[in-house]
């Protein structure tokens, strides 16, 4: 089997499962969901987190046996370093949606080689949106295939930013990002990771800039993002280390480039802090 037609293969697996997925998670709107907390009492996890994490780790082990996972909920394996095939695996990205509001909350599936992101999907479960791609070959909404991101300007833009990291003073100095949320066009804030990428890479948003997020937030967005020409980095402009937690500033090239030129600005000339380390 030829490479690509490999690629082609894992992204017709994977494409049948999340929406096998997708559909466990409809179908358990009508069941009552089992709501615990992990870190604090905004850090949700649910008996449907762990069910569809087990069913898509499943699925891959039992065809792919020498592929590994790395999962949120835990039932991934110990993967210290990029070597080989590794899936990124969020089976709920948005939990907090999915509790409260049943909607805007989506299955993310990263597929990556030594490194190298080949295969992605998210699946906006309850838009019905499947988000897709193989790398080179474009990204898809679908069936219908996704433009060329454009460069943009920042007040042309809608940026999605969390208010929590405006007010934050522990990881970012609010007032490198307060200027950007006021010279924008507008921002949003969706409480899902996952979407927020898939939307950038559809031309929905334009740029989307956070301070913290892991491996199965972004494994499968910032494959789509670079299937259709957008920039992804950390929010000092450093590359994004796919085995880590990160901050995340990613859009099409221009809006990209404006505001790493801002945060830039304010880091070096007026000595403001970004990625403090922690206390
Ligand atoms: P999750 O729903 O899979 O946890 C908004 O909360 C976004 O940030 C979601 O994509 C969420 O993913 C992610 N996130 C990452 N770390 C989080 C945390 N500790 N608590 C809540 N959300 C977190
Ligand atoms: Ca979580
Ligand atoms: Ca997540
Ligand atoms: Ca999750």
């Amino acid at each position: 089997m030829g490479k690509q037609q490999y690629w082609l293969q894992v992204h017709e697996k994977a494409k049948q499962w999340i929406q096998e997925a997708a559909q466990l998670l409809k179908d358990s709107f009508k069941d009552q969901i089992d709501v615990q907390f992990k870190s604090s009492y905004d850090d949700l996890v649910t008996n449907m987190d762990k069910k569809i994490e087990q069913y898509l780790i499943g699925r891959i082990h039992e065809h792919y046996p020498d592929h590994r996972i790395i999962s949120e909920e835990g039932f991934g394996d110990e993967v210290s370093s990029a070597d080989g095939i590794i899936w990124l695996l969020d089976p709920i990205d948005g939990t907090m949606n999915f509790v409260h509001q049943q909607r805007h909350f989506a299955i993310s599936i990263g597929v990556y080689e030594n490194g190298i992101g080949r295969v992605g999907l998210i699946n906006d479960v309850v838009a019905g949106d499947l988000y897709h791609c193989i790398k080179g070959e474009g990204a898809y909404i679908n069936e219908q295939k996704l433009p060329q991101l454009r460069d943009k300007k920042l007040n042309e833009s809608i940026i999605a930013i969390n208010a929590t990291w405006i007010n934050d003073n522990k990881r970012i100095d609010p007032e490198i990002m307060r200027p950007i949320a006021r010279q924008c066009r507008g921002t949003r804030s969706y409480g899902t990771a996952a979407i927020e990428l898939a939307y950038i890479a559809a031309g929905t948003l334009d740029a989307y800039f956070t301070m913290r997020l892991s491996p199965w937030d972004y494994g499968a967005g910032l494959i789509l993002i670079e299937e259709v020409g957008g920039k992804a980095t950390r929010a000092d402009g450093d590359p994004i280390d796919l085995l880590k937690q990160n901050s995340l500033l990613v859009g099409n090239p221009g809006l990209h480039q404006e505001i790493i030129n801002h945060i830039k600005t304010e880091i070096g000339d007026k000595g403001k802090f970004i990625e403090k380390p922690a206390e």
